[in-house]
Formats: structure tokens, C-alpha cells, sequence
């Protein structure tokens, strides 16, 4: 048998066949902490977005802003805690996604929120070494059953700062965090020793495919100095049984309401916003205030 242990853990998807969870996916969530899928979006589907993020009326670029990386660099983001109606919800609502992080990540999920991560040419931020539930802890989640799907607008490779993970080390559980600049950062002496002892893995992905990550594994990407841009789409999901217990920046319960997988590309809207509670750093507050019932 071949040996693939060093080999991050990869999957396709063929067009128009309903993608499933096999056992080995589930096998190699659980033991590396993430499982990249190939294709996860069509070229078509990837290319909708593209063009509507490219274009000087894009609805969601008028909600981006920029963060610092504290060293020079800035990522541009855009950040949304209900899914909505728009063709970008339909991405983050569609059974392959939703039905692929309820299966790894153990039960029903909810979506958490959704951010884009814009790297230009040049400029392009870097994140910390972190785990996405050293902050989302302190939001009063008491589980790290949570998980994430990135997928990839532009090619991305660690030459125009794509992801860097560490495999396995979801299971060192969560790791103390402090600020760094304006992004939480896990403790350098832990990620030091993990580094000894664990695999370092390059995420290279296409535009379009997708890695779903746990939200204790480690990560990192550096800042983009190559001419290549490198945008991302990242939703990230809770499981419904793990509930805050308080309200806090993200969502709380609310029902997904799942669409089929052709609903992505049957999706033609691109400004309908309404309810998707945008990120305004500005105001440290949001656009949508939920109804009290
Ligand atoms: O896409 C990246 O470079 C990192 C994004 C990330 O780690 C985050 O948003 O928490």
C-alpha cells in the first residue's frame, strides 16, 4: 500500500455528482485536523464571484476594510454572519458544504460567519500562528466543534501567502493566545515545540478548492509579496448543540437553511445584502441588530 502519510489528505469532487463524506475523509479529518477537497466550487462558480468582486459596483467590496499586520502589510476583508440570499450566501448555504462540515465536524451546524480574506499583489498581511478557537472560545463557546471551509478565488501557494497548517495539531487542544498588532496569536513556545514534532504542510490550492479545517488546528500565512493576488472565501460553521452562552460579535442558533448544490450557479443576485449583519470595524458594531422575540 502506498505510504501517503506525508501527503496532505486530498479528495475531488466530480461535477454534477452529490459529494459524500467517504470514511477515509472522515478517517484523515480526524487524525490531521483538516481535509482539502479539489473542486469544491466549478471554474464557472469561482469565476461568478470573481468577476463580481472585481467590478467597480461589487455590493460586498463596498463592505471591505483593511486590517494591519502589524509589520507592514494589510489584508482586505469582508465579513458577514448570516449567510443571506445573495449568490455569495448561496456558496456558504449549499449541501456540499454544509452537508460535508456537519458530517466532519460530528452533527447539525450553523453558520457562524463568513469572511473574505483579499491579499493583494505586493501588499498582501500575514496571520499569526493561531487556532480559530482561540478567540472564538472567548466568545463563550465551550466546544471546539467548530470548523471552517476555505476556498480559494485565486491560486494560492505559500509564494503569494497562502495557508500554512500544522497536521495533528488540533489535538494539542487549545492553545493560550495573545494580540498581536490587530489578530490574536497562539503561544509561540507551544507552536515552537508542535513544529518540532508535527508536519508543517503548505495548503497549495486551485481556485475553487476548498480545505475544511478544524478550529483547533494551527495556521499561519505569511505576508504577499509576490505579484500574484491571493483572495480567499472562508465560512465558518458551529455546531448547533454548542450554542453560545452569550451573545457576542458572531451569530448564535439560527437554523441554516441548506440549498441544493445547483442553487449556487441558479443564483444570479449579487446585491441583495439585507440581514447578512456585515463587520463594521469603524463602529464596532454591526448593520443588522437581531429582533428581540
Ligand atoms: O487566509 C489566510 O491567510 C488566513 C486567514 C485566517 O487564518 C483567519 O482569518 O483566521
Amino acid at each position: 500500500m502506498a505510504d501517503n502519510s506525508s501527503c496532505p489528505p486530498t479528495f475531488h469532487r466530480q461535477p454534477g455528482v452529490k459529494f459524500d463524506v467517504t470514511d477515509e475523509m472522515q478517517r484523515d479529518y480526524n487524525e490531521s485536523g483538516f481535509a482539502i477537497v479539489r473542486n469544491l466550487f466549478s471554474g464557472d462558480e469561482i469565476s461568478r464571484l470573481r468577476s463580481n468582486l472585481e467590478s467597480p459596483d461589487s455590493e460586498l467590496m463596498k463592505r471591505s476594510y483593511s486590517i494591519s499586520d502589524g509589520d507592514g502589510g494589510f489584508v482586505k476583508m469582508i465579513l458577514w454572519n448570516h449567510p443571506g440570499n445573495d449568490y455569495s450566501g448561496m456558496m456558504g448555504r449549499c449541501e456540499r458544504v454544509v452537508d460535508t462540515c456537519s458530517k466532519l465536524a460530528g452533527g447539525e451546524v450553523f453558520h457562524y460567519h463568513t469572511k473574505m480574506v483579499l491579499k493583494e499583489a505586493f501588499t498582501g498581511g500575514a496571520f499569526q500562528w493561531h487556532q480559530d478557537y482561540g478567540y472564538w472560545y472567548l466568545n463563550g463557546i465551550l466546544r471546539p466543534d467548530m470548523i471552517s471551509v476555505q476556498v480559494a478565488i485565486d491560486d494560492a501557494d505559500r509564494g503569494n501567502g497562502g495557508l500554512q497548517v500544522v497536521r495533528g495539531s488540533h489535538k494539542m487542544g487549545r492553545i493560550d493566545h495573545g494580540r498581536v498588532g490587530q489578530q490574536a496569536g497562539a503561544d509561540l513556545e507551544r507552536v515552537e515545540q508542535a513544529l518540532k514534532v508535527m508536519q508543517k504542510v503548505d495548503v497549495d490550492l486551485k481556485a475553487g478548492d476548498g480545505l475544511f479545517f478544524h478550529c483547533n488546528l494551527l495556521h499561519t500565512s505569511s505576508q504577499n509579496k509576490s505579484p500574484r493576488r491571493r483572495w480567499a472565501y472562508i465560512s465558518c460553521y458551529n455546531r448547533a448543540d454548542n450554542d453560545s452562552y452569550k451573545d457576542h460579535f458572531h451569530s448564535r442558533y439560527t437554523p441554516l437553511d441548506k440549498v441544493p448544490d445547483s442553487a449556487v450557479l441558479g443564483c444570479d443576485d449579487f446585491v441583495t445584502m439585507d440581514g447578512k449583519w456585515f463587520h463594521r470595524p469603524d463602529e464596532s458594531s454591526y448593520d443588522y441588530i437581531p429582533e428581540k422575540k
